[in-house]
């Protein structure tokens, strides 16, 4: 019997989103993390191919469906209480949606938050998803399986660029809780003969970007000092380096990464890296603020050219315990096997977010 077939035999209890009315089989997918940045345009890219879109939602006070408002799909996916601490969920989940396709997006993704949480970290990034392969693998060993793998896996990087074979040194409790899945999902792929694949992503963001990440945290303070505000920027580690790409086009490499006959694991990434203070500079250009930076370290600030407006300032608060310097991905697996391309550059990508926050200050 076909997932989907199993699926029209099994009672569900969505907590947001009608079940299909049955007809003809679309391919069903089940998106853990949909809420969040990556999910989201997902969820879109899945649903314009003609997909039945499940995904995992955590119970919370308030709804927390602003993304997929945004994208104009909340009516469209079909949601369920998930909580990948809670393996209870994920059995009931796996036994009652059967799905084709299961990306685990789902994370506590903020690596500085990560030394804050080390053990939840941990359970959610690296437990849970053990708990989902070990349930696919006993109820659904045919579904197709992705896991966000990551840089942060590089840390303190032993080779430039970054490549699939290159090896793991995680400089965050996030990263070891990455490293851990990354190899449990190898693991089940080799012993248990499932289709189980890994995207080891660089940097990706979007005007969808959560607001305690850099670029975000830039564009949202740029567009509301460009606004009138007076209250510069608080930053960390400006020299910092990041590969960064859209997230739009990340989400269409997780795709064809299960479209592949047989899994595997591919790095996405542009090739290209950019300290933080240079993302600064390109986001300030696309609000017409050229600045000037002056001092280094702790002193370093960056003002607007025009106005002598402070615009960026350092605050040790935001270094982190342990730092990872440079990223910079080599993405031709993933461009030879998948036929997979990132279109938007740092700059473009930097305009983008930028004008958006503008806009939404207006
Ligand atoms: P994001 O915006 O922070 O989204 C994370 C999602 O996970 C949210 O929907 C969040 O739900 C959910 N979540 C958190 N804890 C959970 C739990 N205990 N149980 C169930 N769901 C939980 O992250 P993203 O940028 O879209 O990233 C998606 C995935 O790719 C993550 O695994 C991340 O680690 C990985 N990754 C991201 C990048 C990047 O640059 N964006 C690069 C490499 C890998 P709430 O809405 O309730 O918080
Ligand atoms: O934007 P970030 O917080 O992203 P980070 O740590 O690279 O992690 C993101 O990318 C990973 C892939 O490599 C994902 F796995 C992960 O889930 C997440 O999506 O920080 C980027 C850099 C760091 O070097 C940080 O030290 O920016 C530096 N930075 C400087 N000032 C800052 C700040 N980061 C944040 N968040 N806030 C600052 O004020």
């Amino acid at each position: 019997m076909t997932p989907t077939a199993i699926a029209q035999t099994l009672p569900q209890t969505p907590i947001f989103g009608c079940l299909p009315a049955t007809g003809a089989p679309r391919r069903r997918a089940f998106i853990t993390g949909i809420t969040g940045q990556d999910g989201a345009y997902l969820a879109q890219l899945l649903l314009d191919k003609g997909y039945e879109v499940h995904g995992g939602m955590r119970r919370s006070a308030q709804d927390e469906r602003a993304r997929l408002e945004t994208l104009g799909i909340a009516d469209q996916v079909i949601l369920h209480d998930l909580d990948l601490t809670e393996m209870t969920n994920i059995f009931r989940l796996i036994r009652t949606v059967p799905v084709d396709e299961f990306y685990n997006l789902a994370a506590q993704s903020f690596v500085g938050a990560s030394w804050d949480q080390p053990l939840y970290t941990g359970d959610v990034n690296g437990i849970g998803v053990a708990r989902i392969l070990d349930t696919l693998r006993t109820l659904a060993p045919e579904t197709r399986f992705y896991q966000a793998s990551t840089s942060e896996m590089f840390g303190l990087v032993q080779a430039v660029p970054q490549m699939e074979t290159t090896p793991f040194y995680p400089r965050s409790p996030y990263g070891a809780a990455k490293a851990y899945a990354h190899h449990i999902t190898v693991n089940y792929r080799e012993s248990f003969d499932m289709h189980a694949s890994c995207g080891i992503l660089f940097n990706h963001e979007s005007p969808l970007r959560g607001a305690e990440f850099v670029t975000r945290k830039i564009t949202r303070g740029l567009a509301r000092i460009a606004r009138g505000g007076n209250a510069p920027i608080q930053l960390g580690n400006l020299s910092a380096r990041r590969d960064w790409g859209f997230a739009g086009d990340y989400v269409e490499g997780m795709w064809r990464m299960l479209q592949q006959d047989a899994p595997g694991d591919y790095v996405l990434a542009t090739g290209i890296t950019t300290p933080i203070r240079d993302f600064v500079s390109f986001a300030a250009e696309a609000l017409d603020m050229p600045l000037d930076w002056r001092g280094d370290g702790i002193d370093e600030v960056a003002t607007d050219r025009r106005t002598g407006r402070r615009v960026v300032e350092v605050n040790p608060a935001f270094f982190r315990p342990a730092e990872v310097e440079l990223l910079v991905g080599d993405a031709s697996r993933a461009r030879r096997q998948l036929g997979w391309r990132p279109r938007v550059d740092v700059r473009g990508l930097a305009t983008m977010m930028a004008r958006a926050d503008y806009d939404a200050v207006a």
